[in-house]
């Protein structure tokens, strides 16, 4: 159940899947910028008048919860067939090569299972390619934090079988469930959110990073982004994107505006860390949190809002229902 303070339940299911495409649109001309990015060049990239387009990062999360509502369940064999046809039909998005190829491979009749067990030399893949589309999970299951964190796993190793990523996915997943339930008319603990999504995931990497980000995110000053920068590093690897995201989200939990600038402002993975960081804003501030003016230039916006409904009305119904 959602808290009753702040934003009601649709406009935080709303806000937290146009985060994810307004920051994946807004990042995405800055990826892969070596280092933190100067505020001119961030709001340079808002004051621009061209349509904002998304890229991969959006174009899983729609065939994720697409998924979701056409089988109203987490069907791993659906949801790989989905991200097929997204690919295939859309190439050009940006896909990460490992993800790319794994994909190509699932279009030429191999299984999801084996395929994306054998990536990167058996290793799987670490990328952030699992957590970045991670969100609707989140607004599947909301109302149970055990069943996102299951969920999240599940749907992480369809593509990506790395431990550092599936906890990646858990992580941002949960963090999107928090943030959709918490009161967003109080002041946020920064220290007990990154402490509850640090406790849904293994011990290993992530939850390393996301333990040493903890005297950054209690400070009475937002760090510089290079502190933070410095500390989790902005790759994308989940083990360093991930947790940059939840910074940024942490560091300026009131304003959904500065959250996506300050993810941007991290550099290095820009697209994904600003999705990330903006579908954890979205969800705890509401869709009145995201500009007109970000959200009326961005690509496929209106797909986004609907989807989110969709996905609230499902869980609505599902709650509705009598128990046993
Ligand atoms: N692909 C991009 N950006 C590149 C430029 C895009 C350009 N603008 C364009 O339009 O073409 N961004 C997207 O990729 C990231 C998500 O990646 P994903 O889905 O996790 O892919 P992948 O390939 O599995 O992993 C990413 C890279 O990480 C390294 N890696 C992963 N696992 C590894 C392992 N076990 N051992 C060694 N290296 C490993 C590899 O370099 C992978 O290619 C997002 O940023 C999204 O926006
Ligand atoms: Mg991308
Ligand atoms: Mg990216």
């Amino acid at each position: 159940m959602s808290d009753t303070s702040g934003p009601d339940e649709r406009s935080r299911y709303r806000g937290a899947l146009l985060g994810v495409v307004v920051g994946d649109a807004l990042g995405a001309p800055l990826e892969g910028h070596a280092g933190p990015v100067p505020p001119e060049r961030v709001r340079g990239l808002e004051e621009d008048h061209v349509e904002l387009l998304y890229t991969d990062d959006t174009a899983m999360t729609i065939a994720l919860a697409e998924s979701l509502l056409e089988r109203g369940e987490l069907d791993q064999d659906h949801l790989a067939a989905r991200f097929v046809a997204h690919f295939r039909r859309e190439p050009h998005r940006g896909y990460g090569p490992g993800t790319a190829r794994l994909l190509d491979e699932l279009a030429a009749g191999a299984g999801w299972r084996p395929t994306a067990a054998a990536q990167f030399g058996g290793q799987g893949s670490f990328g952030n390619g699992a957590a970045m589309r991670v969100a609707p999970i989140a607004l599947h299951a909301a109302g149970d934090l055990f069943r996102v964190a299951a969920l999240a796993r599940r749907s992480a190793v369809v593509t990506h079988t790395h431990p550092a990523a599936v906890d990646g996915a858990v992580a941002q997943a949960t963090a999107v469930a928090l943030a959709l339930r918490g009161p967003a008319a109080e002041p946020l603990d920064g220290g007990a959110f990154l402490a509850a999504v640090a406790s849904t995931v293994g011990d290993g990497e992530v939850a390393d990073a996301l333990g040493s980000l903890i005297d950054l995110v209690e400070g009475v000053e937002p760090p510089p982004p290079e502190a933070v920068a410095a500390r989790t590093g902005t790759g994308v690897a989940a083990a360093e994107s991930v947790p940059a995201a939840l910074a940024a989200f942490l560091v300026r939990p009131d304003s959904f505006v500065e959250t996506v600038r300050y993810a941007i402002s991290l550099g290095g993975d820009t697209d994904t860390i600003a999705s990330m960081a903006g579908a954890v804003a979205g969800a705890r501030l509401g869709e009145q949190a995201v500009p007109a003016r970000w959200r009326q230039r961005t690509e496929a916006a209106p797909l986004l809002v609907e989807l989110a409904d969709r996905l609230a009305d499902a869980a609505g119904a599902r709650s509705a229902e009598p128990a046993g």
